[in-house]
């Protein structure tokens, strides 16, 4: 008889109607689908990550406020003692481990896919972060507002007015473009090597990569700036818009 695996995947909750939005999270997301392994995501509200993390085991993720972050994982294996893990990387080196097939690292892949990830994190991430973060609040309510309200400068070392303020949105705009356009030139470098469907897969599956650059668009889509998605959906004729369209069988939120 087949082992039975119950995992929990904990997140933060927001107003929307499937409140999934965090970028980290939904690069454990995409693999729990990706692998097609049941899970059932645990709601938390921001103040209440600590209390809740720690209750269940997890590691801190930081040795200052906050101390634990999502997303965070908890795999019960019928028979032995639960296995609780944070941080997306630390949670995905045991998913990859435990859950081997199929990989993520299609072709032994997983150098070229830290690079690519590297890059991306680099070009596009860090372009993105200062535009989502004020915007975010949109998306809060209550306690979790609150808290969001209070600790993001202390989190960022900005505060939220300063992140996007009016008089730098056009340069900063400018600079997300260049980045997508230079990871733009990086999927076509590759493609030239890979088939046509992913980006940083030459496999007929995606990859983790693919996944990592898929998480934050959707974080963008949900969380960024009100009309910020349609600005950049057709960019690089239309290709992030087609990243999350093929993503669609791993968009689920159990
Ligand atoms: N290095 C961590 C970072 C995770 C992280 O920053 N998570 C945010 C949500 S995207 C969080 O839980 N923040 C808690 C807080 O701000 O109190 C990872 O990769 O999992």
């Amino acid at each position: 008889m087949a082992i039975k695996h119950t995992i929990t995947l904990y997140d933060v909750r927001s107003t929307l109607s499937s409140p999934a939005w965090s970028p980290n999270v939904w690069k454990i997301r995409f693999i729990l689908n990706y692998k097609r392994l049941p899970y059932v995501t645990h709601w938390l509200s921001y103040p209440d990550i600590a209390e809740v993390l720690s209750s269940v085991g997890a590691p801190p993720t930081r040795t200052t406020k906050p101390m634990y972050t999502v997303p965070a994982i908890r795999d019960e294996v019928e028979g032995s003692t639960p296995v609780v893990l944070s941080d997306s990387a630390t949670i995905l080196a045991y998913l990859e481990k435990t859950y081997p097939t199929p990989s993520i690292f299609p072709n032994n892949s997983r150098d070229a896919q830290m690079t690519h990830i590297a890059a991306i994190e680099e070009c596009i991430y860090a372009r993105m972060v200062f535009m989502v973060v004020p915007n975010t609040v949109r998306i809060l309510e209550g306690r979790d507002l609150e808290y969001y309200l209070a600790s993001r400068k202390e989190f960022l070392g900005v505060a939220l007015e300063d992140m996007f303020p009016v008089e730098k949105r056009q340069a900063m705009w400018a600079e997300l473009r260049e980045g997508l356009d230079e990871i733009s030139a990086l999927v076509d470098n590759l493609k030239q090597g890979f088939g046509k469907r992913w980006m940083f897969s030459c496999a007929a599956t995606p990859s983790y990569a693919d996944f990592v650059l898929g998480a934050m668009l959707v974080w963008f889509r949900r969380a960024g700036p009100e009309g910020g998605w349609d600005r950049i959906r057709g960019w690089n004729g239309g290709r992030w818009e087609r990243l999350l369209h093929d993503l669609q069988p791993y968009l689920q939120v159990s």
